[in-house]
């Protein structure tokens, strides 16, 4: 039998956090041959509803769930685990200068990256999920220097998803048939979902979105904007924001992480930029990357037009001034 794999949840008593443990507990993060041991961080205020999330966990008798930490204590709570998925953070609220929102996610990222490095099992990998992804992301690297860049991650897959869905919808064809969509960029309104490169497996064989679309005007701005709001448009809906597509999401990344995307498949996640299509290095970025052995890699050669370019350009633009204002909160 497999050795349980710990992987941690932060802001595990949040609406993200309450969908997102029972299907790692399922096996559905890591396979359904690998047992799980939950670490669940959240904050004080929240203890109580943590630990009824802990009692559910028990009682839903998942028989891949082999023990449960729930904590407020961040080193308790990060000591030897082998995935990071950090759903914790300071929610934007209304009449909140975008600094002030900065400035506490930025503690609590120094923070945490300190406890992950000192605490965490090597090699440990880490998706970063609460806003602002990127950027929150970033100022984990930075103050996690030992744990190798190519460890930390944030969560773009869920928009990757979004612009799936919307793609099956409107050629009304199953979303597995779909592939090879990409999110550029940042986990913010100035992401670029490019469907270029991306392709429809039809009975007479894969065909490119673009073609069976025939609708460039369509592709080139509703399409791009529907999946950039989309978040807008759940939190509209629902009242809350997007919470089963999120955590669903979330697994997604790291299963293929870790165990691989398929052949001729890529996905979107965002990675520290090495420079890659002229995307300033430095940045978490979002790419298309394949995965093997347990390490991503940036899709190279893909063509770039003129279209794609500024807007590839214009959402790294927006995470250098992230990358500056979380800086400026720093000092
Ligand atoms: P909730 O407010 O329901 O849950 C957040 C939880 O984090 C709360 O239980 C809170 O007590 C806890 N928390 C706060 N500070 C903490 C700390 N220092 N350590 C540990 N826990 C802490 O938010 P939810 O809807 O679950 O969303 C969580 C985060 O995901 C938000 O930042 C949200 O913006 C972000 N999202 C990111 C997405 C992405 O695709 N990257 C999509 C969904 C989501 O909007």
């Amino acid at each position: 039998a497999k050795e349980p794999v710990r992987v941690l949840v932060t802001g595990a008593a949040g609406q993200i956090g309450y969908a997102l443990v029972p299907m790692i507990a399922r096996g559905v993060m890591l396979g359904a041959d690998q047992p799980v041991i939950l670490h669940m961080l959240d904050i004080p205020p929240a203890s109580e509803a943590l630990n009824g999330v802990k009692m559910e966990l028990v009682d839903a008798a998942f028989p891949l769930l082999k023990g449960v930490v729930a904590t407020t204590d961040a080193v308790e709570a990060c000591t030897g685990v082998n995935i990071a998925v950090m759903v914790g953070g300071f929610p934007r609220k209304e009449g909140m200068e975008r600094k002030d929102v900065m400035s506490k996610n930025v503690s609590i990222y120094k923070a945490q990256a300190s406890a992950l490095e000192k605490h965490a099992a090597a090699n440990c990998k880490v998706l970063v999920v609460a806003n602002p992804a990127n950027t929150n992301a970033l100022i984990l690297k930075e103050f996690a220097p030992s744990i190798s860049e190519k460890n930390i991650t944030c969560l773009t897959r869920l928009d990757h998803n979004r612009a799936l869905g919307q793609i099956s919808e409107r050629l009304n064809v199953p979303v597995s048939e779909v592939k090879n969509v990409i999110i550029w960029g940042n986990h913010s309104s100035t992401q670029y979902p490019d469907v270029n490169h991306a392709t429809v497996k039809t009975p007479s064989g894969e065909k490119p979105v673009r073609q069976l679309v025939n609708d460039d005007a369509w592709l080139n701005a509703e399409f791009i904007t529907t999946v950039q709001q989309r978040g807008a448009a759940i939190i509209k809906a629902r009242k809350l924001s997007s919470a089963l597509s999120a955590a669903s999401s979330a697994c997604d990344h790291i299963r293929d992480w870790v165990l691989g995307t398929p052949e001729g498949t890529w996905v979107s996640m965002g990675v520290y930029s090495d420079g890659s299509y002229n995307v300033p290095a430095g940045l978490i970025y979002s790419f298309p990357v394949t995965c093997r052995n347990g390490e991503w890699q940036i899709v190279q050669g893909l063509q770039i037009d003129g279209f794609s370019r500024k807007k590839l350009d214009s959402t790294a633009e927006e995470l250098t001034e992230e990358k500056a204002l979380a800086y400026s909160c720093l000092s």
